[in-house]
């Protein structure tokens, strides 16, 4: 409720609103194209499903606060890299680099910085593959770059995400030991899970190939 009412300027947040939103329109359409391109070729989908969401502006200001900076439009634009946030669920952990090479080969993109919490997981047992991009949005009177954060992660690895997420809120960042404990013995199970969900994966498309040959 303090949010919005603290920004010097309601027009040029609904601006910027609008330049968030559109970015991940255009993001979303490339990784669209991306996929069913891949499906022509390859006959296979490395994308389940996509999810988008623009950041609420409770989140944005618990998070201005959290870098100890004032709140406003300008603050949040620098500080705030994941304003625009785009999901990409895949099925197996090899479709997660296949993904982000991908979207490093779109020359229209800038790459701004990359954070593989898949190779090194965040100590609450969080695994998944960060990229903070910047696209161009065209608007009537010229070109905005406009940063989104690409988040890569397997069906299993959401899974897990999405309750921790819960959990995470619901005890404001201070959930008893043995739950955190839990969580990540879960997170264990789920990088097990994937393991034997790739490794099944690739001997059932060496199956199809020698079945092909015969
Ligand atoms: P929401 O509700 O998803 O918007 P930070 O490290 O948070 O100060 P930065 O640099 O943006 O800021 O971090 P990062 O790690 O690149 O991305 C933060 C986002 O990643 C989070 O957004 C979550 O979506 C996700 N994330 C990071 N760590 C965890 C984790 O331990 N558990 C879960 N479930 N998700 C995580 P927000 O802002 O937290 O929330």
């Amino acid at each position: 409720e303090q949010t919005i009412k603290n920004y010097e300027d309601v027009d040029s947040w609904k601006t910027i609103m609008f330049l968030y939103t559109s970015a991940i329109k255009t993001v979303e359409m490339k990784l669209e194209i991306l996929n069913d391109e891949f499906q022509h070729v390859h006959q296979y989908n490395p994308i389940e499903h996509i999810k988008t969401r623009v950041k609420t502006p409770e989140s944005i200001v618990k998070k201005l606060r959290k870098y100890e900076k004032e709140i406003s439009v300008e603050n949040m634009v620098k500080y705030v890299n994941d304003i625009a946030g785009v999901r990409l669920i895949c099925s197996f952990t090899s479709d997660i680099y296949r993904l982000a090479n991908m979207i490093a080969s779109q020359t229209d993109l800038k790459i701004i910085e990359i954070k593989d919490y898949n190779k090194s997981p965040k100590d609450s047992g969080y695994k998944s593959y960060h990229m903070l991009v910047s696209v161009p949005v065209y608007l009537s009177d010229g070109m905005v770059d406009t940063k989104v954060e690409i988040q890569i992660r397997t069906i299993a690895m959401d899974f897990w995400a999405s309750l921790e997420h819960k959990i995470y809120y619901k005890f404001e960042g201070n959930a008893p030991a043995h739950i955190s404990r839990e969580l990540r013995e879960c997170a264990d199970m789920v990088s097990t899970l994937d393991e034997k969900m790739l490794s099944l994966n690739e001997e059932i498309l060496a199956c199809s190939r020698e079945q092909e040959r015969k």
